[in-house]
């Protein structure tokens, strides 16, 4: 049923057998959608759209707006730079529903648009754990979806009653058809560290996207390290917490997994 109502605009995307089920949940999400929410993490906006969501999406002739969500962990500046460099492209909001940041905005800015519906029903995507509940839950005043720290909290699709005439959709997050890119998903926080597999290449990846490594050196209390070089980092930082293998070398892969964890928990702030 659901490939029939898309028949007239069926989507380029290969799908591969497997997931078509899934997707098919995706698709169905954005047919009965008037407008879609991607919700991305305003730390790394452009790594977490999803070009399946957005291609999608235009297809179906459906406006996609995109939200930088978690901006409590962006400094001002970086999320000035973030915001730019999409606002072209598309609608942009910035949004942390950690610090109730942007969320009035949105609301307002929702029933605004939908106020000549009866019903304006708007579809929540997004990769896991990027805030697609907490969003659906700020804009709804109200706790009506599951959240937490884990990737993958929410199955299928859940229609919620928001406020005036709005109805939002929970959806789980998106798992990407084409480039299955470990250290992408698990910096968006959509990959628990128990599931990734090069651990080390994801804790390089994160430490050097910070300029100032003193945010780094602050956190795992270790100031007094005069290098800025991420290998002399990981080593202090394992001597410090005595991540020291049998044969004295340094455990980075235990440290991965602190840090991978801060990183997804937000106690890193770029
Ligand atoms: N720092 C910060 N954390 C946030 C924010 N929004 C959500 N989170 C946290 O991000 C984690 C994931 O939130 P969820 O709302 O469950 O994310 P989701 O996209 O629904 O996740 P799935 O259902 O697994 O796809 C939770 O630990 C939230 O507390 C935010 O604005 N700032
Ligand atoms: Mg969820």
């Amino acid at each position: 049923m659901i490939q029939r109502r898309f028949k007239a605009n069926r989507p380029k995307i290969t799908w591969d057998t497997n997931m078509k089920p899934y997707w098919n949940v995706i698709k169905d999400i954005i047919y009965n959608s008037d407008i879609i929410l991607e919700i991305l993490d305003a730390r790394m906006p452009e790594l977490s759209r999803n070009e399946e969501i957005e291609s999608l999406t235009k297809e179906s002739g459906k406006q996609l707006i995109l939200i930088l969500n978690k901006a409590d962990l962006v400094s001002k500046e970086q999320l000035a730079i973030n915001y730019e460099k999409l606002r072209d492209k598309f609608p942009c909001f910035i949004i942390s529903t950690k610090d109730k940041i942007g969320t009035k905005r949105l609301r307002e800015w929702l029933i605004a648009n939908g106020k000549n519906k009866e019903r304006f029903k708007i579809g929540v995507l997004g990769y896991p754990n990027t805030g697609k509940s907490s969003l659906i839950n700020s804009l709804s005043l109200a706790k009506k979806a599951p959240v937490s720290s884990k990737a993958g909290t929410t199955h299928g699709q859940h229609w919620i009653k928001s406020v005036a005439n709005l109805e939002i959709v929970d959806s789980p997050g998106v798992v990407p058809l084409k480039q299955e890119d470990e250290a992408r998903l698990a910096l968006i926080g959509s990959k628990n560290p128990e599931k990734i597999h090069n651990l080390d290449i994801v804790l390089w990846k994160i430490f050097e996207l910070f300029d100032d490594k003193q945010v780094i050196k602050k956190l795992y209390h270790i100031e007094e390290l005069e290098s800025n070089e991420v290998e002399d980092i990981i080593e202090a930082i394992c001597k410090k917490r005595g991540f020291i293998k049998k044969q004295g070398l340094i455990d980075e892969t235990r440290l991965a997994m602190h840090v991978i964890r801060d990183w997804q928990q937000g106690k890193l702030r770029l």
